[in-house]
């Protein structure tokens, strides 16, 4: 069985795995690491890249203000990066590295090779996985897309979740998802929703998409604990830490809702499909709602990286806490 702790060793090396020397540090230190996807944290449409390097930067300061170590993931020149350097966030943002979208499909296309990529929910949950990490910050998950039921087009972020033991501590499923088809498909694969101080499913810039969730926690600690008992129990699989976007930025349903319907009809004129739909639909509800979504967007996301640092400092101390119980109880029986 794997060990329970975020801080795992890993041993084995992996020939197309870097991890950076900070973040190897803190490993071997025992110091509490946040994953950072970096498909919505370094590719904002509509900004440029340096806006989108500095969100990045804003996400990876509050991480260390909280006491955790930061670890923004990518593919460079064909290798899996946990913790970029700010140079290489920015060269990932930036036109010229042609970075392109990578899910679990696309990675054994960019391994060994010069391509460039940015990391889905579900590429972010491997690279953590390979590096023995647990907790990853996201802006939104990807799940079923509205009209699912027809396109069969579904997220492999919710397949991700079902195998790869990793926390994602995310504003719900996007805006342009189906909530409860989404939410389906998470109780039948059996992955965990948490709604982190909240009794509804958050859907991105909206905070409450009317979906009751089963369970609630209103403080870190007990989610740090489910955490430790379902991988320290050989449960495999990931958890959705479900954290509303800030009150103060969040949008309105009913005008999300509407220009989502015409980001949709759009969509369909031009025969977009496949992996394209989730960045071509974010990209015209930003047009159409004048920024906003994309403000939103940040907002939310920098939101998530500070609860995923508060998260990882106290599943640390949950598991530390465990071990010495275990190894207590051993001595005395
Ligand atoms: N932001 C974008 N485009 C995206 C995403 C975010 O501008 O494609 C993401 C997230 O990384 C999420 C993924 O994991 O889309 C889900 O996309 P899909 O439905 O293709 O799985
Ligand atoms: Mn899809």
């Amino acid at each position: 069985m794997k060990s329970t702790n975020q801080f795992e060793i890993v041993t084995v090396s992996n020939p197309f795995l870097d991890i950076s020397e900070e973040v190897q540090k803190a490993i071997s230190n025992s110091q509490p690491v946040v994953v950072l996807e970096s498909m919505n944290t370094l590719r904002h449409g509509g900004k440029n890249y340096l806006e989108c390097a500095s969100t990045a930067q804003l996400c990876e300061q509050s991480i260390r203000r909280f006491g955790a170590i930061p670890a923004t993931t990518g593919i460079i020149k064909g290798r899996m990066k946990v913790g970029l350097t700010s140079e290489e966030q920015e060269f990932l943002a930036s036109e010229k590295s042609q970075s392109r979208k990578v899910s679990r499909r696309d990675l054994p296309f960019l391994l060994g090779s010069q391509y460039n990529g940015f990391t889905t929910v579900t590429a972010a949950m491997i690279l953590a996985d390979l590096a023995g990490l647990r907790i990853v910050a996201a802006g939104g998950l990807g799940g079923v897309h509205r009209e699912g039921d027809k396109t069969f087009d579904i997220s492999p972020d919710l397949q991700e979740l079902t195998k790869t033991d990793v926390a994602v501590v995310c504003s719900g499923s996007k805006s342009i998802i189906d909530p409860e088809l989404t939410l389906e498909y998470l109780e039948t694969q059996g992955v965990p929703v948490i709604g982190y101080q909240t009794s509804t499913f958050p859907q991105f810039c909206v905070r409450d998409s009317g979906y009751v969730l089963d369970y609630r926690m209103d403080d870190v600690s007990e989610v740090a604990k489910v955490l430790q008992r379902k991988w320290s129990a050989g449960l495999r699989g990931g958890v959705v830490v479900a954290n509303p976007a800030p009150v103060s930025s969040a949008i309105e349903t009913g005008y999300m809702d509407i220009n989502i319907s015409k980001a949709l009809t759009k969509m369909k004129s031009h025969g977009i499909s496949g992996q394209a739909c989730t960045s071509y639909l974010l990209d015209r509800v930003n047009d159409m709602t004048g920024g906003q979504s994309l403000d939103t967007n940040v907002q939310l996301l920098h939101h998530n990286a500070c609860l995923a640092a508060e998260l990882a400092i106290s599943y640390s101390f949950t598991c530390r806490e465990f071990d010495k119980k275990e190894m207590s109880n051993a001595r005395f029986s």
